[in-house]
């Protein structure tokens, strides 16, 4: 079913055993330095740290910051210790946000543009930035699974952190303009046999929500990934593998099981449990109901069944923009109170059903990891060489994984053609969603568009999916003609896309922060192209201004007007912007948007 050939076009690759020596050489030069937060708890590492917790049944909390100026970065790992500590609280870990453009090296980064996260200039910036408070620093963002892997490894271990990723973005995130796949899976298997190598243990970390656990319908599948990325780092690197999970996991039942699913499949302490992110849908006072309810799960689980995942309390902010400093100190605060009244809570929650739920879990998910593994070697990857697993598995992907190796019985009518073992509440939520929009679209209207027999190309700017998503199965059913172009694509494919498919129309969902000088780069290449078509564009329309000294982004909307794109709040606008172009459908069908590739159907 997968053939290596198809997999790797490539006449060669590069050998993986000899990239993980030569990352393992690395560890000479380049090893775990001091910082404030090792020296003060006397531990030679985060693990020993957290393992000195569990026997203690602390709860430990993890708090994520990085602003595009370190002078603002270095405040905030200041002043959030100092804050939680006076109000008689501990953050014991910083999740360090370096920006997206850290990504490339900084022999590439130059005019890559900038997203919302800190751009750091070398390794002394880190230990700059390590050295405020006596807080673990955990790089999880823009390390593993990038270009600059190797560098940006050898600087968070000079600066003294002992737990590094994060593989799980290595599967779904692409840096703009990087097309170098095995080019970055050799770099990160260097960078995988430097923390393998260290002489302290390093935790190397894999958040899964940013991975494959937003594309798979099963969350056994969620496990398997895990099981295989387990395989890779700790039986074919020699390290030690940490996850993280809890973006997508809405669900309290579910959550706690996959807790203690973790804490069977994986040896702790694990990194953190996230904060359950997509559910902040709210104002700032309601997504505090999200905040108490995730959270109380996440104590409960650690005081019946310890990982050592440290909770992670998500500021209120979090669906505007980037949090700012106070945001974070009180949603810290929030978790420390919330810790002292869940001890009275734990009488009251089941945890029975959830282990139950959870050896579902873990046998669904040995079943994939193992199908995944008989499946790659059948198809003449080489499932000892940790390059051919990780590059075979990104290119393959989570959607065509479960649907050839799921552990779920075959049901050609669900997505991934299978009947999940436990459902992820992600997809389910999208699909509940997708029908009451379209159940809001009035016949008339519906009979509208499906008349225009539009052809819209939907593309995303970046890795967040879930909107464009969405938008797939509102259009689809209203008979909207769609061309996928994908996620993470850059403006000039999409508009070479657009203009070979003579699209009428392009969607465009962004959340990164670059949706002004994405659109403003996208109409230049569709101008080059001689294309003029309608471009809508949804998502967190906001970035930071040039110059900027609050390192917070401001809304664009109506800079990308001026632009001339058509910026929507939701899918509702594009509703009845399609309504609205089907009402000219009265034109004669030769009329019909599609054959006239200069001016693409009536303006929105
Ligand atoms: C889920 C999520 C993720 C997931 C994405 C999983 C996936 N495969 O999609 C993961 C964990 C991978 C992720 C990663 C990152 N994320 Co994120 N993410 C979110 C989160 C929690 C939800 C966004 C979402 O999908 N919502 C579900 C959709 C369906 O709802 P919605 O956004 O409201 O969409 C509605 C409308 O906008 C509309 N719509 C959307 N697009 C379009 C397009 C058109 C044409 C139209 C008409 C309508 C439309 O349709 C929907 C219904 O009306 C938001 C915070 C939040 N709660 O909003 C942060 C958020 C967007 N992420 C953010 C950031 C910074 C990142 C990272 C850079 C973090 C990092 N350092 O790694 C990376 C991205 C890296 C990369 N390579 O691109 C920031 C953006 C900051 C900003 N711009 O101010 C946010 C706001 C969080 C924060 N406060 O910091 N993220």
């Amino acid at each position: 079913m997968l053939d290596a050939n198809r997999i790797f076009p490539e006449p060669e690759l590069p050998d993986g055993r000899a990239l993980l020596a030569e990352g393992r050489a690395l560890a000479r030069d380049w090893q775990v330095g001091p910082c404030p937060f090792l020296t003060e708890h006397g531990v030679a590492s985060e693990a020993e740290h957290k393992r000195r917790a569990m026997a203690d049944g602390r709860i430990t909390h993890h708090a994520q910051i990085g602003y595009r100026e370190l002078e603002k970065s270095c405040r905030a790992y200041r002043e959030i210790h100092a804050a939680v500590a006076a109000a008689g609280f501990d953050v014991d870990r910083y999740g360090i946000c370096l920006d997206w453009s850290m990504g490339y090296t900084a022999a590439m980064r130059g005019e890559m543009g900038r997203g919302t996260g800190l751009v750091m200039r070398g390794p002394e910036d880190f230990v700059t930035l390590t050295g405020q408070a006596p807080v673990a620093p955990h790089f999880g963002d823009f390390v593993m699974g990038f270009p600059a892997a190797v560098e940006n490894t050898q600087a968070a271990l000079a600066a003294g952190a002992t737990a590094i990723g994060n593989l799980g973005q290595y599967f779904t995130f692409r840096m703009p303009h990087v097309d170098d796949d095995v080019g970055t899976t050799a770099e990160t298997v260097k960078a995988l046999g430097l923390c393998a190598a260290q002489p302290v243990e390093v935790i190397i970390h894999s958040n899964i929500d940013d991975g494959f656990a937003a594309h798979f319908a099963d969350l056994a599948c969620c496990l398997g990934s895990v099981l295989l990325e387990r395989h890779v780092v700790e039986s074919l690197v020699g390290g030690r593998i940490g996850f993280c999970f809890g973006h997508h996991f809405s669900e309290p039942l579910t959550r706690l099981a996959f807790q203690r699913a973790l804490a069977i499949a994986v040896e702790p302490p694990g990194t953190m449990v996230y904060g359950n992110t997509v559910a902040y849908r709210s104002t700032q006072g309601g997504n505090f109901a999200s905040l108490a309810s995730y959270l109380l799960v996440d104590v409960i689980g650690q005081r019946t069944r310890p990982t050592g995942h440290a909770v992670n309390a998500v500021p209120v902010t979090e669906n505007e923009r980037i949090p700012d400093i106070d945001e974070v100190i009180d949603a810290q605060v929030f978790a420390g109170r919330l810790c002292e009244h869940a001890g009275d809570w734990s009488a009251l929650v089941d945890v029975e059903r959830a282990d139950a739920v959870a050896a579902e879990i873990v046998a669904g998910g040995r079943t994939f990891r193992d199908r995944v593994l008989t499946g790659l070697a059948a198809g003449g990857v080489d499932v000892d060489d940790p390059l051919q697993v990780l590059l075979a598995m990104r290119r393959v992907g989570a959607k065509r994984l479960e649907e050839l190796y799921g552990p779920g019985a075959p049901a050609p009518e669900r997505p991934r053609g299978r009947a999940p073992v436990v459902p992820a509440t992600t997809l389910v939520e999208l699909e509940r969603s997708a029908a009451r929009y379209l159940g809001a679209v009035p016949t008339p209207v519906r009979a509208r568009i499906a008349s225009t027999g539009i052809r819209v190309c939907i593309a995303t700017t970046d890795v967040h999916e879930h909107g464009k998503t969405l938008l797939e199965q509102v259009l689809a059913p209203l008979g909207v003609d769609l061309v996928d172009a994908g996620t993470s694509v850059d403006p000039d494919d999409l508009a070479t896309l657009a203009a070979e498919k003579r699209v009428d129309l392009i969607a465009l969902s962004t959340y990164n922060g670059v949706a002004l000088r994405y659109v403003e780069a996208l109409k230049r290449e569709l101008a080059t192209r001689g294309l003029e078509v309608p471009v809508l564009v949804g998502g967190r329309l906001n970035q930071i201004p040039d110059g900027s000294n609050s390192s917070l982004p401001v809304d664009v909307t109506a800079e990308l007007a001026r632009a001339g794109a058509v910026p929507c709040t939701g899918v509702e606008a594009m509703i009845e912007i399609l309504g609205r172009m089907g009402g000219d459908a009265a034109e004669p069908a030769a009329a019909s948007p599609h054959h006239d590739t200069t001016s693409a159907g009536p303006a929105p």
